[in-house]
């Protein structure tokens, strides 16, 4: 059987020259250039080091680790090795971790050295047995003891169906559900994705021939997260496509890199903030093939202002953790590709509109979104019923997303049926941030809801209603908070009321307040 590890894939991609640069730096002090066979011996040393544990298959390895290519390295040693690449988001902080660490357990923890104190404690505590640093300048116990093993390796053998990662996403209720993802999810999807979109690989096309050897992908995107570590990672190694990588996203640094790339990957925050960049212009713009958009809805308004700002139509495409990518406006001709519509289900994946009692609804009527698709995962980390309770009968997965198709089969989505707010492109679950506001001081109840914001797409605002007698004050709660949580979910904004709108059945109105407050940041 051939082996289905996904880095044997990635790697069959590199190109012949592995002294060409796979990867350039564009915010380190220096640029810093790396090749194709520093991946290969860098992901090799890492993949010994944790070769030499003698882990369990199959173990958890939590990384949450400011961006660098070393941070890349990691995942790519994690499948090479066999193991489960657990990323998280760096803003995490100690109650999030204490959750992450204690549900899946991991054999192996990977932070930054700042954190090293408190995430090291939480890991021992959960009984992991390794904790290694890694610092966005290539320091770390980490790189430290994996330069002692070989940069020599043999990717070990996996199925289709093998678990490459977990990715955590925030559960409407309880807690962060893991999605499971298999070597056979990644890759499929990452080979569809690579087709659809014309990726060049070095040495075809006229746009290759001007940027020098294929595509080059702008990377700034946080690699903690499917769109950055998945999406675009994957779509440059298998395109053995060069990459101008950027641990932080800095628009005008971005800019100034256009004239040398041909992709690039944002959520529409992103494209927002590039906008309000006096140097996008046209010629800036010029050597670009694409620009992709995705994560959160992307505004008409945006897409209008991108086309006549640079002469590009962004082309903005759908999914979810658990499934990948699922639709995309067509990479050609480019006039297909239709504002406020995320696109054509993707070669493979089937996307259908049911109602709620499961039946099929006709073009133009609006349901739940469901999926099928070599894409989509395995299931959530040791949670079966959850499972179960996300697919229908005939097995497709229910996104939770409300759309409608139309007669071409564009998908539009109008909205979910999750209580879910998507900010900047992150997710913000408000039953998890309701939790952690009732339990400040003199706070009776809130309620967490997302509003229009000019920047992040929609906003975390809180409404909260203090206990008899107490007072509670909106700016100490929102300093509290960020004490506690990753600060993205903080609310921007805490209302102090006397009660929460309700309906007949005690429930609380949340589309109320959102309409209250909906313009609290724009005009
Ligand atoms: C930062 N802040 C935010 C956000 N980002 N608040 C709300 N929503 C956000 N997204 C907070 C910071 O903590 C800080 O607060 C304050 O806002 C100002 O930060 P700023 O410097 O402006 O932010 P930034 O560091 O420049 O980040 C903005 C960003 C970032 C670059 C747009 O949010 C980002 O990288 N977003 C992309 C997320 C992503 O990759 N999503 C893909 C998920 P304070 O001062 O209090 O600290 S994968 C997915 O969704 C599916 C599968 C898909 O389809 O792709
Ligand atoms: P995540 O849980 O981070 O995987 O986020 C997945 C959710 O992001 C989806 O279920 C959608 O609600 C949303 N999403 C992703 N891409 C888009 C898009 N292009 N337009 C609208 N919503 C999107």
């Amino acid at each position: 059987m051939t082996n289905q590890n996904l880095y044997t894939a990635l790697r069959a991609a590199f190109p012949a020259d592995l002294d060409s640069t796979a990867i350039e730096t564009g915010d380190s002090p220096v640029a810093l250039h790396y090749t194709w066979r520093d991946l290969e011996r860098g992901a090799a040393m890492l993949a010994n080091l944790l070769g030499s544990l003698a882990l369990p298959p199959a173990s958890r390895i939590a990384v949450h680790v400011d961006k660098s290519v070393e941070g890349l390295m990691l995942y790519l040693a994690v499948l090479r090795a066999g193991h489960v690449f657990l990323p998280l988001n760096v803003a995490y902080q100690h109650s999030e971790m204490a959750y992450f660490i204690g549900n899946a357990e991991p054999a192996v923890v990977v932070c930054g050295s700042r954190n090293f104190g408190w995430i090291s404690k939480l890991a021992f505590t959960s009984g992991t047995q390794h904790v290694y640093t890694l610092d966005d300048d290539r320091s770390g116990t980490l790189l430290a003891r994996a330069a002692h093993h070989s940069d020599e390796h043999t990717p070990a053998h996996r199925e289709a169906d093998d678990l490459a990662a977990i990715v955590y996403t925030s559960g409407t209720t309880g807690r962060s559900k893991g999605a499971m993802l298999t070597h056979g999810n990644l890759s499929s999807n990452a080979r569809v994705l690579k087709t659809y979109w014309g990726w060049r690989s070095p040495g075809t096309g006229k746009a290759a021939e001007r940027a020098g050897g294929g595509d080059v992908l702008i990377h700034a995107l946080p690699t903690f997260h499917v769109h950055g570590l998945f999406v675009a990672s994957h779509a440059a190694l298998l395109g053995g496509s060069r990459t101008l990588w950027f641990n932080r996203f800095d628009p005008r640094a971005i800019v100034a890199r256009l004239p040398e790339a041909t992709v690039f990957m944002g959520v529409p925050t992103m494209y927002v903030r590039l906008l309000a960049e006096a140097g996008l212009k046209r010629q800036a713009c010029q050597g670009m093939r694409l620009f992709i958009s995705g994560s959160a809805p992307l505004l008409a308004e945006t897409f209008r202002q991108w086309q006549e700002r640079t002469g590009h139509t962004i082309l903005e495409r759908y999914g979810m953790s658990e499934t990948l990518m699922l639709t995309s406006n067509p990479y050609s001709p480019e006039s297909a590709r239709r504002a406020g519509t995320v696109g054509l289900a993707l070669p493979g994946v089937g996307v259908r509109v049911h109602d709620p009692k499961g039946r099929p609804l006709p073009a133009g009527e609006i349901g739940g979104v469901e999926v099928k698709g070599p894409n989509v995962f395995k299931g959530y980390w040791r949670m079966p019923e959850k499972t179960a309770d996300e697919f229908t009968t005939d097995l497709w997965f229910k996104t939770g997303d409300l759309g409608t198709l139309d007669d071409d089969g564009y998908l539009t989505i109008v909205g979910r049926n999750k209580d879910l707010i998507i900010s900047g492109g992150y997710n913000v679950y408000p039953a998890e941030v309701e939790g952690y506001v009732n339990e400040m001081p003199g706070v009776a109840e809130s309620a967490v809801v997302g509003v229009p914001h000019p920047d992040f797409g929609e906003a975390v605002v809180a409404v909260v209603v203090p206990k008899a007698g107490a007072t509670v004050d909106g700016a100490t709660i929102v300093a509290s908070l960020k004490a506690k949580i990753a600060h993205f979910k903080v609310p921007k904004i805490v209302f102090v009321d006397s009660d929460l709108p309700r309906n007949a059945m005690g429930k609380v109105q949340k589309a109320r307040l959102r309409e209250l407050h909906k313009t609290v940041f724009v005009g």
